[in-house]
């Protein structure tokens, strides 16, 4: 009888620990290099996924030796670790920015907490308009 209820509790505790045998993902850290020039992110367009711990590495490598700035509404409130020199940093226009000085490296870390589009943009006067936009790509988390 005690060995039935052994074999019972081993089968459940199996179940439990290996779920469904599918492969999960766990959330990681995904680094990603932007470059910012005159007007334009490279890549502009990343994906990641929900949970990932995000670290954006800022390098302004403008010829041109203007400021960039990495910014974004869904920066608001979001809590961010930065590292480096920040040239300047606040909330203009409903965006939250953290700017580059031409020749510099800022890196931003932050939780992909939400799945969706984000876009973000420089908020240096006109660079937005000029293209110098983009979006990052969250998708959900494996069920
Ligand atoms: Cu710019």
């Amino acid at each position: 009888m005690h060995r039935r209820w052994i074999l019972i509790a081993a089968g459940l505790l199996l179940l439990l620990t290996v779920p469904a045998g599918l492969p999960v993902r766990a959330a990681g850290r995904k680094v990603i290099q932007i470059t910012m020039v005159s007007w334009k992110f490279t890549p502009d367009l990343f994906t990641v996924t929900q949970g990932d711990t995000v670290v954006l590495q800022l390098s302004n490598e403008d010829p041109d030796k203007r400021n960039h700035s990495f910014a974004a509404r869904w920066l608001v409130g979001k809590e961010v670790i930065v590292r480096g020199q920040v040239a300047r940093e606040g909330i203009d226009d409903e965006r939250r920015f953290f700017a580059v000085a031409p020749g510099t490296k800022v890196e931003i870390e932050f939780v992909a907490s939400e799945p969706g589009s984000f876009p973000f943009v420089c908020g240096v006067f006109d660079h937005g308009s000029r293209g110098q936009v983009g979006a990052m790509n969250v998708l959900p988390a494996p069920k």
